[in-house]
């Protein structure tokens, strides 16, 4: 992967534009600071925009990029939260929060999802108890497979940021792309076809919805459509391509453990097999550490995690994510109004 080593110096700089960025906004998702962090996202020093800059317009392997190197005071962070439903009025990792902003406005437009962790921009990463076996980013004792992040939803983010705050254990993320050359010709034919379907994973389930009952009688009514409209997608998953774009260095679309087996049609079926045995063997782990920074492009490389024993005692590994788009107008439809991240 591309590795970035923050300097003294950069450090220095960073911080100072952080707590005055931080006097202003007291959320890293407050709407103002979300409309404004490219502009502050243009003083972050030279060399690390120049640096998700090339990750995004230059396509160059692997598709992952690390910035590390920033420090994290583990005593000012606190401990790490039981649920993503428990935030703090003011969050205390909020510099860190808007670093995480502030670098993916580089890379383009930050986005939410109204059924996913109650349409927060910036997700809580940890183990929660009774999760311990879903196919969650909050599980723990299960590996977490593989996947393409929303891979079933056409607005997915074109890259994956996640900021580490603790990783006491060297928990490992896993990440993956396809070897091409090990590919028939007539395989990636195949996959560049729409004869597959990946359902919504776990996280937008309504079962995994936030109790919050302080919403306005309209949002209530939003959510329930945007649960209608998931349930929908769930029951009737649309075929489509895993592969696209070009075909000499395809975009991926995937998520094993969500796509049906396609009974009807064994050369999809051998197809996908094919693609999914070769990212298998060239998945990778890597544990973050405190202050990494990691982009991963969305369209290029899966990520999933292994699986580890919880704590439980305020110390498991924590870890904040954001979901970036090249362009949110796309999903102009289904947004409440045009500075809205959040996809209903
Ligand atoms: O925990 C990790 O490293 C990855 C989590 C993840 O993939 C997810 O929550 O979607
Ligand atoms: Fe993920």
């Amino acid at each position: 992967m591309n590795q970035l080593v923050l300097s003294t110096e950069e450090i220095t700089e960073i911080k100072a534009l952080l707590s005055e960025v931080a006097r202003r906004h007291n959320s890293a998702e407050d709407p103002d600071l979300l409309s404004d962090a490219c502009v502050y996202g243009h003083e972050l020093p030279r060399r690390v925009r120049k640096f998700l800059n090339n990750f995004k317009t230059l396509e160059s392997p692997p598709g992952i990029s690390l910035i590390s190197g920033y420090t994290i005071d583990d005593n000012k962070i606190g401990t790490t939260p039981t649920h993503w439903k428990t935030k703090p009025a003011i969050s205390p990792s909020l510099e860190e929060e808007i670093l995480l902003v502030l670098f993916g406005s580089l890379l383009g437009d930050l986005l939410g999802w109204l059924t996913q962790q109650d349409g927060h921009i910036i997700h809580d990463v940890m183990p929660i108890k009774g999760h311990e076996h879903e196919q969650l980013g909050s599980s723990s004792e299960e590996l977490l497979w593989w996947h393409t992040e929303d891979a079933f939803h056409p607005y997915r983010c074109d890259y994956l940021a996640m900021m580490c705050l603790r990783n006491l254990d060297n928990v490992e993320t896993t990440m993956g792309y396809p070897d091409w050359a090990e590919l028939s010709p007539r395989t990636i034919d195949i996959l560049f076809e729409p004869r597959f379907s990946i359902h919504p994973d776990e996280s937008h389930l309504e079962k995994n919805k936030s109790d919050i009952t302080k919403r306005t009688g309209s949002q209530q009514l939003m959510l329930k459509s945007s649960y209608e409209k998931i349930n929908r997608m769930n029951k009737d998953p649309e075929k489509i391509s895993v592969l696209f774009g070009d075909r000499k260095s395809p975009y991926v679309r995937i998520d094993p453990y969500f796509m049906d087996p396609l009974k009807d049609d064994e050369e999809a079926q051998q197809a996908l097999d094919q693609l999914i045995k070769n990212i298998d063997a060239n998945l990778f782990g890597k544990a973050l550490q405190p202050g990494d920074f990691i982009f991963i492009d969305n369209y290029r490389v899966v990520h999933g995690r292994k699986p580890f024993k919880a704590r439980f005692d305020g110390y498991d590994r924590w870890l904040k994510r954001a979901n970036i788009t090249r362009d949110l107008r796309k999903s102009r439809a289904t947004r409440s109004s045009n500075t809205s991240p959040v996809i209903f």
